[in-house]
């Protein structure tokens, strides 16, 4: 595998109309989950890549295993248990830039799992190992299991990419400080956005917050920064990125996992980092233009158009 990732995928419900959710009586339902965002884009990209999860054994998890494994991805390490529910989330829209999630993710199946449900084989025939600040959150045996992938990973020279993915409502600000340090302790990319950055260390700038990751030991940073592109700083080389224009933005939720798409995709293809961020940017970007978390990734030949549009010419 390219890239494979540990996560817990939701049905997601989505309103028909904006405005206070406790009005709204229709409902979109689509499937969503930061890690299944991300090897959903690099799938469509043509990377190969793999999940390992759990589900309820109900209909809502039968729905998200046939949507990611129909998207691309390997499924063969997903297990499902009659013991908890898959879990389920809402989208309240209130307006454009006010966008509320409720979770009802307490419990749920994928919770419920541990270093147990780890295959040292399947990880370390990966190239890079995907993980999100989310899997950590969801409980002390999902926060073991994601020490013990890291453990395997390093033993096996996988390559270890963090995005903090900071879920305040899931843990309490201690704690999500202190795990998401030690992971990004033995990562080799980190790609955090600027609110998240100065949530971990107090730092506003983004070469600051760059240096703090490098610190602890980072070889690549790629801070986003929104609207305005993003910065990356290796050991050798920095700079910003400019971001991609869009007219409107639909729906932000997602973008974060686009960016980590392009951003990927371009390493595994090998490109100049600036190429790379510049992937990032446009895949995250284009994501916040429709609705639902995974329409709007692009496959190849909407990737080739999308990095042919300049910013003079809006998406
Ligand atoms: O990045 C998008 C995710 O936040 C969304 O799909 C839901 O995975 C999710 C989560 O845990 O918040």
């Amino acid at each position: 595998m390219d890239v494979i990732s540990i996560g817990e995928s939701m049905v997601l419900f989505t309103p028909e109309t904006n405005g206070q959710m406790r009005y709204a009586n229709q409902f979109t339902s689509r499937i969503a989950g930061a890690e299944t965002n991300t090897l959903i884009g690099l799938a469509k990209l043509g990377h190969r890549v793999g999940w390992i999860s759990q589900l309820g054994q109900d209909e809502f998890g039968a729905s998200i295993l046939s949507f990611v494994r129909g998207e691309g991805v390997d499924v063969t390490q997903v297990k499902k248990t009659t013991g908890a529910p898959t879990g389920i989330f809402f989208k309240e829209m209130i307006n454009e830039s006010d966008v509320q999630i409720y979770y009802y993710r307490q419990h749920s199946a994928a919770s419920l799992m541990g270093p147990k449900d780890l295959n040292e084989n399947y990880i370390k025939k990966s190239k890079y190992l995907y993980i999100t600040g989310i899997t950590p959150a969801l409980s002390e045996s999902c926060r073991e299991m994601i020490f013990q992938s890291i453990k395997i990973a390093e033993r096996n020279g996988v390559k270890i990419v963090l995005d903090p993915n900071i879920r305040r409502k899931l843990w309490s600000d201690d704690l999500a400080k202190k795990a998401i340090v030690s992971i990004a302790e033995k990562s080799n990319i980190v790609l955090p956005g600027i609110a998240e950055g100065e949530f971990l260390f107090d730092k506003r700038n983004e070469k600051e917050i760059a240096k703090s990751f490098h610190d602890l030991g980072a070889e690549t940073v790629v801070v986003k920064l929104g609207e305005n592109g993003a910065y990356y700083s290796t050991n050798e080389e920095s700079g910003h990125v400019p971001a991609l224009n869009i007219k409107r933005v639909v729906d932000p939720v997602g973008a974060g996992d686009g960016f980590a798409t392009g951003f990927l995709s371009g390493i595994l293809e090998q490109l100049p980092i600036q190429e790379a961020v510049a992937r990032a940017c446009a895949i995250g970007a284009i994501v916040a233009t429709v609705n639902g978390d995974v329409e709007g990734l692009p496959d190849r030949a909407g990737l080739e158009k999308l990095m042919h549009t300049t910013n003079n010419e809006d998406v």
